[in-house]
């Protein structure tokens, strides 16, 4: 089928269905809320919207652990709700992206059920074997749990076993998966780690701090194999993108995933960009240097055929509090943070809230929490006797509940009319979306200017990326054309700097009021976007 290509000129607003708007009242965002908002994400401008999982769950990884794939979570409303939803969005313009989780369904899903009888048709549905071997997992410990005399695979939690893709009629089952949602109408999926999904060998794996066993599954050309016939035989037929979730990969892997030629997926999430301020694992974080992030983004930004460019989702914390200054200089940094996400090369991601710099969680303690990946650290850095001052400072910086806190929609929240399912950040009162929809200033309005610039821009949509400057703080870039030359200039802290190459050029976006280049003095935080002077 012809190919609209939405996503090359589209902007995606990522919603986690829990967090987003809850419509009854019990405190958990459901499918209701997301219809009752359509306009104010076809105000803000972005064009396609996915959405984290909302299929049945016994959500044990909120979604990520799935039922069944072709019902709706009822905690989230029904199938006549969603389609609802697949209609309402279409009318404004605006295309649904699913979450399609692959490499594992629910322990509770019906074929795994049936998998647990050695007998069963269902059994190589998963992966069993008689011993367990050496690999450890995502969310750490071991990958195996025993089920009668055998062992079966689960990267992820317990409750998530992985599925068995040389298995054909795992193939069979999730191209009939991806037809229903397909012939609904959606725009596509959202691959969860997809670079992980085919499993070549079980053997004992090399030592690692972390992931023992990761050759035997990572980027395995089998994987390949399976990307290429699911375009082939589904997503081919329809108007539809993907965009994979990738763990650990370099660009060359990437290109191997997105190159046209390939036939495999449209671009891929990667975590290079993430990494820079941790130190073997996410659990250990040193401080953010601007410097190396510049260095990643500028080398994704070259190497990559066509990048999806976010800032944060439902696993990392708020970017506000990562990558600039949630307390002095929280609306400057914000819009910087913006201006840079959205005026690189590629389909430019927005998370929930990061359109009004919602910050990371408050909470006051680890119970609070409800993410099983905290929980589960917390357990084995405990078994590891960390004092619980500091296992609670590692775990409030990390935790990926900084993202899943309630949408802040006003000064009391806004939320639910009940208690929301996880604490909502208490600083609504200044943050929240009916006040930055007020102030013309507001970071929301920033986003605004952006998306509305970026999309009739042809420069910022399909120019070349070059850096052109980058030191401790400072981040400048263009975009060109032939006829047409865009230039980003970012100071990624709060000391002031002087800018340090002759640019000259008419303003077009600032986070500081300003109307030209003539002070070459840029405040805390400043990002300025130009056109070049002597370009037509
Ligand atoms: O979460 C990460 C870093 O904080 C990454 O290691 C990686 O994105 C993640 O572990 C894989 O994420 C995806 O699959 C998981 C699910 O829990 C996540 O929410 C999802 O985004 C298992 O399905
Ligand atoms: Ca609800």
């Amino acid at each position: 089928m012809k190919q609209s290509e939405i996503w090359k000129k589209g902007i995606v607003y990522q919603i986690y269905p829990r967090s987003f708007k809850d419509s009854n009242g019990d405190g958990i965002g459901d499918i209701q809320g997301i219809i009752s908002k359509l306009d104010y994400l076809k105000e803000l401008g972005v064009n396609i919207i996915w959405l984290s999982p909302v299929y049945c769950s016994p959500n044990d990884d909120h979604g990520y652990d799935i039922s069944d794939y072709m019902d709706i979570n009822p905690e989230y409303g029904t199938m006549e709700d969603m389609n609802e939803l697949i209609e309402k969005a279409k009318v404004k313009g605006l295309r649904i992206l699913m979450d399609l989780v692959i490499n594992h369904t629910s322990d509770e899903h019906p074929w795994f059920i049936e998998s647990k009888k050695p007998d069963s048709p269902y059994r190589d549905y998963y992966i069993w074997k008689d011993q367990p071997n050496n690999w450890s997992g995502f969310f750490s410990g071991s990958t195996w749990e025993k089920v009668g005399d055998s062992y079966y695979l689960h990267l992820f939690s317990k409750k998530q076993p992985d599925l068995n893709w040389k298995n054909p009629k795992v193939m069979e089952e999730i191209q009939k998966v991806m037809h229903f949602w397909l012939q609904k109408g959606i725009y596509g999926f959202r691959c969860d780690v997809i670079n992980i999904i085919y499993k070549t060998s079980l053997k004992n794996g090399k030592k690692h701090i972390a992931l023992t066993g990761k050759e035997h599954y990572h980027s395995q050309e089998g994987c390949h194999e399976i990307l290429r016939t699911l375009r082939k035989e589904v997503l081919d037929q329809y108007d539809a993108f993907t965009v994979g979730e990738t763990v650990l990969v370099t660009t060359k892997q990437a290109n191997d995933l997105i190159l046209p030629e390939r036939k495999e997926l449209n671009m891929v999430f990667a975590f290079e960009h993430m990494e820079v301020d941790q130190i073997n694992n996410k659990w250990f974080k040193t401080k953010f240097k601007p410097n190396k992030w510049m260095k990643v983004i500028s080398l994704w930004q070259q190497e990559v055929y066509w990048n999806a460019n976010y800032l944060g989702n439902h696993d990392q914390p708020r970017s506000v509090s990562r990558f600039g200054d949630d307390k002095v200089y929280h609306q400057e940094s914000a819009k910087m943070l913006a201006t840079l996400n959205l005026t690189l090369k590629g389909t430019p991601y927005v998370f929930e809230g990061e359109e009004i710099g919602m910050t990371d969680g408050d909470f006051k303690s680890i119970d609070e929490l409800m993410d099983i990946e905290s929980h589960r650290i917390n357990a084995l850095a405990k078994k590891l006797m960390f004092p619980k001052k500091i296992r609670y400072k590692m775990i409030m910086k990390t935790s990926r509940d900084n993202a899943r806190t309630p949408m802040q929609w006003h000064r009391n929240g806004g939320f639910t009319s009940g208690k929301p399912w996880l604490k909502m950040n208490e600083n609504t009162k200044v943050i929240n979306v009916e006040d930055n929809m007020k102030n013309p200033e507001s970071i929301y309005h920033h986003y605004r200017k952006l998306i509305a610039l970026r999309k009739n821009n042809e420069t910022l949509l399909n120019g070349s990326f070059k850096p052109l400057y980058m030191n401790k703080n400072i981040f400048i870039f263009s975009r060109y054309t032939k006829h047409d030359t865009l230039i980003t200039i970012s100071n990624m802290s709060s000391k002031i700097k002087k800018i340090p190459i002759d640019l000259s050029g008419e303003v077009m976006l600032s986070n500081y009021h300003r109307e030209n280049l003539d002070d070459k003095t840029l405040k805390a935080y400043e990002s300025i976007l130009i056109r070049k002077e002597d370009a037509q």
